[in-house]
């Protein structure tokens, strides 16, 4: 999950340095700072490398940008003309940055402390190239691809190509674990579920291992509900990222024997901190920690949380790994 961010001082300062937010997560130096910055404050056992989903939208060509206080805006993919406008070849060299702060990371990290590099999943990246941007209703990108479905395969075929190029560049560079998120596959229609969510995201998981067999990857599919086990058999990820509409119990009898599971503790427990925090990650280390399990957040850190809790949250998780 997103462990940098607006809640960090240092962050914002080095923010407000760059010119923009895809600036920074294309200049080398500064990601691979902010990538550390978590690391440096709250010792987590990794680090995930400071990027965005949306870097390949950037790549295959589209125009992408983030409004302050807004989110990401991008100029809408709607048609075959502009399918066919995105342009493959050159995702590797663009992202060329991405892949030098990957090494950059991996070189100032120490040995023991993993870094997972990541991507967003194709229905996910698709729903933002399509919609323009954030999206309540999802109405544009499922209306889209249900009307001129050839089309649509044609774009996540792209998605797909360009997303474990992306994720192998990362690998060659240094990440030693990928996770894939697809925020957004909770609002796929169920009937399109093996369509949209699972074929696009095994056929990853299948180019990936072709030449990475040994790299972890972790699906982070929100959402899904009881789909998350049709989600682990069909995608063939070594680990799920799970959301908070599952409590720890649930997740502990009907996930992990399945899958090694990653999760679970809302961001608003985060942000609250104290006793209500305390109680609900231990209710997490409680039943999980019998099984193959990373502690980890529910969804990225809010803006508006206090690092002091972080601080709190991580000497909870460290003291019940050393008991
Ligand atoms: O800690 C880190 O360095 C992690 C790096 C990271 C990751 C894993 C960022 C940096 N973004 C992401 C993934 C990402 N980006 C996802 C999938 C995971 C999730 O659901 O959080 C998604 C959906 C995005 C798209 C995105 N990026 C949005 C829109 C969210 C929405 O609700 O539609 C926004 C606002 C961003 C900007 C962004 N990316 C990353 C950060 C730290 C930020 C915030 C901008 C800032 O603080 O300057």
């Amino acid at each position: 999950m997103r462990q940098a961010g607006r809640y960090l001082p240092e962050y914002r300062e080095i923010r407000a340095e760059a010119s923009g937010f895809l600036d920074l997560c294309y200049t080398p130096e500064r990601a691979a700072n902010v990538t550390l910055q978590p690391i440096r404050r709250f010792h987590a056992d990794a680090a995930i490398l400071f990027s965005d989903i949306l870097v390949i939208p950037d790549a295959l060509g589209q125009k992408v940008s983030f409004i302050e206080g807004e989110g990401p805006v991008l100029n809408p993919v709607r048609n075959g003309a502009d399918v066919a406008m995105l342009d493959p070849s050159r995702t590797l060299g663009h992202l060329a940055p991405v892949f030098e702060t990957v090494q950059r990371v991996r070189t100032e990290l120490p040995d023991e402390v993993a870094l997972i590099g990541f991507c967003g999943a194709p229905w996910t990246v698709a729903s933002y190239m399509i919609e323009g941007g954030s999206s309540r209703d999802f109405s544009i990108i499922k209306s889209w691809a249900v009307r001129e479905r050839r089309c649509f395969e044609t774009l996540m075929g792209i998605l797909v190509e360009s997303t474990a190029a992306y994720l192998l560049g990362q690998v060659e560079a240094g990440a030693q674990a990928l996770q894939i998120f697809d925020t957004w596959a909770g609002n796929v229609p169920a009937r399109d579920f093996d369509e949209w969510v699972i074929s696009p995201t095994a056929r990853i998981v299948a180019s990936v291992k072709m030449q990475a067999p040994d790299i972890p990857i972790i699906g982070f599919a929100r959402g899904v509900g009881d789909r998350l086990e049709s989600y682990i058999r069909g995608t063939g990820v070594d680990a799920v990222g799970l959301d908070s509409s599952m409590t720890a119990a649930e997740a502990a009898q009907k996930i992990q024997p399945i899958c090694p599971v990653q999760g679970n503790l809302d961001p608003a427990y985060l942000m609250v901190g104290g006793d209500e925090m305390e109680r609900a990650a231990n209710e997490i280390l409680d039943e999980l920690s019998g099984g193959p399990f990373v502690f980890n957040l529910a969804h990225g850190v809010h803006k508006d949380t206090p690092v002091e809790n972080v601080e709190r949250l991580a000497e909870i998780v460290r003291s019940r790994q050393a008991s």
